[in-house]
């Protein structure tokens, strides 16, 4: 089984992943290594950022990846975006929810950028992002961060409705996440 590294402290993320490439033969192995996470709008900039880094100052044994997300909501000027952790660890999705209150406009997306990287070859990048809507209530006890409030486009539940296999079918990362099987599986 072929091994890749995944730089990340998010027990969700890693889970989602690892139930994605099971199936392809790969085996995903968490590893914490905390990366200095540049001030940008961009989420390819910071996971470039964050790669580079990686590859200079860590030892990786073949290869690995990072990903940066956020959920970008209309109404508030796309905001929390790329400050969605410290967004949520401070004011929650209850927080999302009271600033959109009385609001009509509850359109939002997810974002995804997965940054892999093997030794000795230059990152690569891979986008994927899901559209969909802030319901009303939180609702779900899967998933982590903004789940119980967020409705992708095309489903009735929320992502903490949905098992990870139904998660996966929608989401950002996994959107990002085919696309590097794709490119694993065509090498
Ligand atoms: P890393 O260690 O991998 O960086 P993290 O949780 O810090 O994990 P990010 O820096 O990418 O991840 O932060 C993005 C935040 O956006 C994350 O903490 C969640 O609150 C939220 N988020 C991202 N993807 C999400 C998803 O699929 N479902 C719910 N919330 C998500």
């Amino acid at each position: 089984m072929k091994k890749i590294q995944f730089g990340t402290s998010n027990p969700g993320k890693l889970l989602e992943t690892q139930k994605l490439f099971a199936p392809l033969g790969f085996e995903i192995e968490q590893v914490h290594i905390s990366y200095p996470e540049l001030q940008s709008s961009d989420l390819e900039e910071v996971a470039s950022f964050g790669i580079n880094w990686i590859m200079k100052e860590k030892k990786i044994e073949e290869a690995v990846i990072i990903e940066d997300a956020g959920l970008f909501v209309s109404a508030l000027n796309n905001y929390p975006g790329v400050f969605s952790k410290h967004f949520f660890v401070t004011i929650g999705f209850d927080g999302i929810l009271r600033l959109l209150k009385g609001k009509e406009d509850r359109s939002a997306y997810f974002e995804s950028c997965v940054a892999y990287c093997e030794k000795g070859s230059e990152p690569l990048f891979f986008k994927g992002r899901v559209d969909g809507t802030i319901a009303i209530m939180p609702r779900g006890h899967h998933g982590f961060g903004y789940d119980p409030i967020f409705i992708p486009k095309g489903a009735e539940k929320t992502f903490a409705e949905m098992e990870i296999e139904e998660k996966n079918k929608h989401s950002h990362r996994a959107i990002a996440l085919r696309q590097l099987a794709e490119f694993l599986s065509n090498k």
